[in-house]
């Protein structure tokens, strides 16, 4: 066949990377957040100590350089955890620390933007809130999708409309009928006991802050997590 593949081998290849896809995305996801009792670096040493592999730093309130200087510090931790580190909204930082992967907000760069800076091999996740959104990531070449809000949080501002489980029923059903794959992560106020029933909508994972931080025994929860996940 004239230029190249046929279409057969463009098709394995093109569900060979989709499994791979959906392997290098973790399932638990932990998001770290600063409160008046925690620190950026506090919460990730707490989720990296209860277990969790996947850590993505969410600074809001600082700016680049102070961002830059926690990234610092986060990637060493995550490394000796065997954990992988991913970069809320500033691709430069991520290319820096040579985090793993970058996570872009309905109102950051692009997705195609940040490839250009951060490179073919890095993850790039991007947030959705209705199922243009998720159309558009995919198109962007996201790597897997934070859908949210489920419920209401505090740890995120300006939320956008929650979506609560029948919000994820029906996004996930479109995403099936047009036959679209991509890892969803399940985002937003998500405590254990609301797994299960998300899981049941046809999502990948969940991504998680305020009842890791604020759990009283983050091992154990982490530990149930991942059996309810895995
Ligand atoms: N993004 P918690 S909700 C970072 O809906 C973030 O896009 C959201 O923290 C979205 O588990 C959210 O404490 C906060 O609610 C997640």
């Amino acid at each position: 066949i004239a230029g190249g593949l046929s279409p057969r081998q463009n098709r394995l290849d093109s569900d060979l990377n989709l499994i791979s896809d959906f392997k290098k995305i973790t399932k638990l996801h932990f998001i770290s957040n600063q409160t008046l009792e925690i620190s950026h670096l506090d919460s990730i040493n707490l989720a990296l100590e209860a277990g969790c592999k996947w850590i993505q730093l969410r600074v809001k309130d600082q700016d680049e350089s102070e961002v830059l200087q926690i990234a610092k510090s986060a990637k060493p931790l995550c490394e000796n955890y065997g954990a992988k580190l991913i970069i809320n909204d500033f691709p430069d930082i991520a290319k820096v620390v040579n985090a793993y992967g970058l996570h872009l907000g309905l109102n950051d760069m692009p997705i195609p933007e940040a490839r250009e800076i951060v490179g073919q091999n890095m993850i790039i996740g991007g947030t959705a809130n209705t199922f243009e959104d998720i159309l558009l990531r995919i198109e962007e070449g996201a790597n897997y999708i934070g859908l949210g809000p489920f419920r209401f949080t505090k740890t995120k501002q300006n939320l956008s409309p929650t979506l609560g489980l029948e919000g994820y029923r029906d996004l996930m059903q479109r995403l099936a009928k047009e036959k679209k794959e991509i890892p969803i992560i399940a985002i937003g106020g998500i405590l254990p006991d609301d797994i299960p029933t998300l899981l049941s909508t046809g999502i990948h994972g969940v991504a998680m802050s305020s009842a890791l931080i604020q759990s009283k025994e983050p091992r154990e929860t982490v530990q149930k997590l991942e059996e309810i996940l895995c």
